[in-house]
């Protein structure tokens, strides 16, 4: 059970991000609050949010005084805090270059070509305000934004290799940062599908 003084992650668990922070934190033993911030009902832009991140996102963490947003500097300050940076982000200089460039690299990569551009428009943003509101594109669209997304699946394909990690043959904090924009893919009833060209992803 987390101490009182632990630091405190504001999140949503529909959020890919604060699912990684909260995944390495299971996953490393660190300890963390919780507290729910849930898009879906605006709590993200009230005033107590805003103080711990102005620019209304989740994953932010408080810790003391301290605040920080973006799911990869929280952690990468929550491991070394607890002194586990080695191995989470690495054992070597080369693993940790490499982790470095899989942070990178995920964020115009998976995150953006099947989260951003595809998983909102296609699932997610007509689920939560309606498709009046917010049509879902044509069939010929989602299969553009499919044949997009594909290229940064063949990347990752080719990162894993032969093995079930990222780096260094065991799990890291690449495998969790990208884990989560992943397994999101299971709300497309297509996952099958568009999976089986990409069996170490899959
Ligand atoms: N680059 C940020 C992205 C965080 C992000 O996109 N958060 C979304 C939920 S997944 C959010 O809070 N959106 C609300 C908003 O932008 O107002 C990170 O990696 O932490």
């Amino acid at each position: 059970m987390a101490a009182p003084s632990s630091p405190v992650l504001f999140t949503d668990p529909t959020s890919e991000p604060c699912r990684s922070v909260h995944w390495l934190c299971k996953a490393a033993g660190i300890p963390l609050r919780l507290r729910a911030t849930w898009l879906g009902r605006g709590h993200h832009r009230q005033e107590a949010f805003l103080r711990v991140n102005p620019r209304h996102q989740v994953p932010a963490l408080l810790h003391g005084q301290f605040a920080l947003s973006e799911a990869q500097a929280i952690m990468r300050y929550l491991c070394e805090l607890h002194g586990v940076l080695d191995p989470w982000f690495g054992e070597s200089l080369e693993e940790r270059a490499r982790i470095s460039m899989l942070l990178s690299w995920h964020h115009h990569a998976v995150r953006k070509t099947v989260m951003l551009n595809h998983n909102l428009p296609v699932y997610y943003i007509p689920f939560y305000v309606g498709e009046a509101k917010h049509p879902r594109p044509q069939k010929a669209q989602v299969e553009e934004l499919r044949a997009n997304f594909a290229e940064s699946l063949q990347q990752l394909e080719e990162f894993i290799g032969s093995g079930h990690f990222l780096v260094g043959g065991r799990l890291t904090a690449a495998d969790i940062a990208i884990a989560p924009d992943l397994t999101a893919m299971d709300v497309d009833p297509d996952v099958n599908e568009i999976l089986a060209a990409f069996p170490a992803v899959r």
